[in-house]
C-alpha cells in the first residue's frame, strides 16, 4: 500500500546525528572543538536578518524534548482543580490563539484542540475530571508549538520533541524561549498553569534541564540537543502513498518532529458517497460541507484531504507546505466520517525537509 521514495531515514538525515549527544562533546568525526555547540559564548556578530540578502543555511538545529511534569496537586486557592469552573467562559488562550494564527493549517480546527483523533472520550473524561490535564505550548521566535495533552495527569509525560535552526538569518542564540504550561478544560477553554522563558543560549549550555517552580508547573524537565548540519544539506524525503476514501486514517508511517518543514500534495478523487457523482471531487473537498463531516473540520469541504499529528489536526487539502506544529506520526484522511460507502482514493507525496 505504501511505497516510499528517497531515503528510508526520517526526519534528520544520519549524517546530521554527529554530535546530536548533547552530553558527549566527542561525537563524531566533524566535531572539533570549533565546531562544537557554541556554549555560554557570545561569538561573532549576532544574527542580523538582513532583509535583502540570500537565505542563508542554518548551521545548526536545536532539539528541544519537553520530558515530563509536576503538577501542583490544588489550585492556587487550594481548591480542587476545576471544581468550580463551569461559569466561567474562557476564551481560546493567548498562546494558543498565537499557535493557531502561526500555522494557517490549523484555521477552524481548535474545537478540536487535544482530542486525539483515535480517542474522542479521553477529551470528555478530561473534561469531567478534577485533576489537571495539561499541554504544554513553546514558542520559539515567532513559531510556537503544542505538546499533546495528558489527561488527568499531576505527573505527565509528554516526551514531546520540538526543533529549530540557529544560524545567521535563523534563531540567534539570545532568542528567547517561552514555554507555558495549560490545562485543558474543554473545547477553547483553557487555565494557564505557569509560564517561563529561558534563552536559547541557557537552553545550549546543558543538555538536561529542571525548570521551575513557576505558577502551578513545581517541575518541568526538559532535554537539549544539537544537531550539526551537513554542507550541503540533504536532499529532502519524499514519500509517495494512497489515501483511500473508505479508511478512517490512513497511517503514512512518516514520523515528523515539530518544526519540520514538510509539503504535501495530493491528486486523484474521491467519492463520498457511494456512486453519487455530485458528492465526488479532488482533495480539494466538495463546495459543501456536511453533518458528516469529521469533528474539527466542520466548514471545511466534505472529502477533502486532512491530516493528523496526535491530537493536533490540520487541513491539507490539494497542496500545503507547512512547518510540523506538532510531533508523530502523521496520519491522513478524508473528511468525512462515513466513510464506508465511499469510493477512490488520494494519490498523496509527503516532502520532508531534511535540514528545514
Ligand atoms: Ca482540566
Ligand atoms: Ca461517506
Amino acid at each position: 500500500m505504501m511505497q516510499r521514495l528517497g531515503p528510508a531515514t526520517l526526519s534528520i538525515g544520519i549524517g546530521l546525528l554527529a554530535g546530536a549527544c548533547g552530553s558527549s562533546p566527542a561525537t563524531g568525526p566533524t566535531t572539533t572543538a570549533g565546531s562544537e555547540p557554541n556554549i555560554g559564548a557570545a561569538d561573532g556578530p549576532a544574527a542580523e536578518p538582513d532583509a535583502g540578502a540570500p537565505a542563508v543555511e542554518p548551521t545548526q538545529i536545536v532539539r528541544v524534548t519537553i520530558v515530563s511534569g509536576e503538577i501542583e496537586g490544588k489550585m492556587p486557592n487550594g481548591e480542587e482543580w476545576d471544581g468550580k469552573d463551569e461559569k466561567s467562559a474562557h476564551t481560546i488562550d493567548k498562546s494558543l490563539a498565537l499557535y493557531v494564527k502561526r500555522h494557517p493549517e490549523l484555521t477552524q480546527t481548535t474545537s478540536s484542540i487535544g482530542i486525539p483523533i483515535d480517542a474522542a472520550k479521553l477529551a470528555e473524561e478530561a473534561r469531567r475530571s478534577s485533576a489537571a490535564d495539561p499541554m504544554v505550548i513553546v514558542q520559539v521566535d515567532d513559531v510556537v508549538f503544542r505538546s499533546p495533552m495528558r489527561p488527568r495527569a499531576f505527573n505527565p509525560v509528554w516526551d514531546f520533541t520540538l526543533q529549530f535552526p540557529v544560524g545567521p538569518g535563523y534563531s540567534a542564540r539570545d532568542t528567547t524561549v517561552r514555554v507555558q504550561v495549560v490545562d485543558y478544560d474543554g473545547p477553547t477553554r483553557f487555565d494557564t498553569l505557569g509560564s517561563t522563558v529561558i534563552s536559547v543560549d541557557e537552553l545550549l549550555a546543558k543538555p538536561l534541564h529542571q525548570l521551575g517552580a513557576f505558577g502551578s508547573v513545581k517541575q518541568l524537565t526538559v532535554e537539549v540537543a544539537t544537531i550539526e548540519v551537513d554542507d550541503p544539506k540533504p536532499e529532502p524525503s519524499v514519500f509517495r502513498i494512497a489515501v483511500p476514501g473508505n479508511a478512517k486514517w490512513t497511517d503514512t508511517g512518516v514520523e515528523l518532529t515539530a518544526g519540520q518543514r514538510v509539503a504535501i500534495d495530493a491528486a486523484d478523487e474521491v467519492c463520498t458517497s457511494g456512486e453519487k457523482l455530485s458528492a465526488c471531487s479532488g482533495p480539494e473537498g466538495q463546495r459543501k460541507t456536511s453533518s458528516y463531516n469529521l469533528p474539527g473540520f466542520d466548514s471545511l469541504g466534505h472529502g477533502a484531504l486532512v491530516a493528523a499529528l496526535g491530537d493536533t489536526r490540520f487541513s491539507i487539502g490539494r497542496d500545503r507546505t507547512f512547518i510540523a506544529p506538532s510531533s508523530g506520526r502523521l496520519r491522513l484522511g478524508v473528511n468525512d466520517t462515513k466513510s464506508d460507502d465511499n469510493r477512490g482514493a488520494y494519490a498523496v507525496r509527503i516532502k520532508v525537509d531534511s535540514g528545514l
